[in-house]
């Protein structure tokens, strides 16, 4: 019988190497005949993205409630497809998805935002098999190349997020200090990739996130 494919999600603050290690992470998979593919949210390709992209370099202003539900309308755009894959025997590698969604919006204190408004949108979402938390303090984010180019890029609202991704730590989460060497933290991301596809998590349907 086929496998299903597996979930595995990316996710830390800027400049926490989640995009490289995506990278090698979906180059191992490929040898390993796994049929990965290598997704990212917010997708700046749809027309919703490109809503996005424009926030997030300040050509728009939208309101904060507002581009939360643009974010999480990013992902809702591409839930069927996904399912599909999984359940075709594609494995994802997705850099940022749901938490990133939480832990940013949260980091804006906003009232009547809590955990519980921000969660709604995502109900139903295929839910991660494998959270790789890219633990990085936010002083070392911000010394690494090409910080502080986008909205979200600064020091102290950095550090909210990082405490909202701690807070927001749970099942299926694995969490790596991406303060190590590139080539350690893959190896860390590796074993976790490989425990996953050995565990019987993978002979159950795929997750519906918060329900
Ligand atoms: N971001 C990302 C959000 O605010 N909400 C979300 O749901 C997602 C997925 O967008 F600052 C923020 C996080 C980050 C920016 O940057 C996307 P990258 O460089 O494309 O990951």
């Amino acid at each position: 019988m086929l496998q299903r494919g597996a979930f595995i999600l990316f996710e830390g603050i800027d400049r926490s190497g989640k995009t490289t290690q995506c990278n090698k992470l979906v180059e191992c998979l490929q040898k390993s005949e796994r049929k990965p593919e290598h997704w990212r949210f917010p997708d700046r390709s749809t027309e919703l993205g490109k809503v996005i992209n424009n926030f997030l370099s300040s050509k728009v202003e939208l309101d904060d409630a507002a581009v939360h539900l643009v974010f999480a309308a990013n992902r809702r755009e591409k839930c069927k497809d996904m399912f599909n894959k999984l359940n075709s025997g594609i494995s994802l590698v997705v850099d940022r998805y749901s938490y990133s969604g939480m832990a940013y919006t949260l980091a804006k204190d906003i009232p009547d935002m809590d955990q519980q408004w921000c969660m709604m949108p995502e109900r139903g979402l295929p839910e991660p098999d494998l959270v790789l938390y890219m633990r990085v303090s936010p002083e070392v984010a911000a010394s690494r190349g090409g910080y502080g180019e986008e909205r979200y890029e600064k020091a102290e609202f950095q550090k909210k997020v990082a405490a909202n991704f701690d807070m927001l730590k749970g099942k299926n989460w694995v969490e790596i200090d991406a303060g190590q060497p590139i080539q350690k933290i893959h190896d860390e991301v590796m074993k976790a990739v490989d425990d996953l596809y050995s565990s019987s998590r993978l002979s159950g349907p795929v997750g519906k996130l918060y329900t």
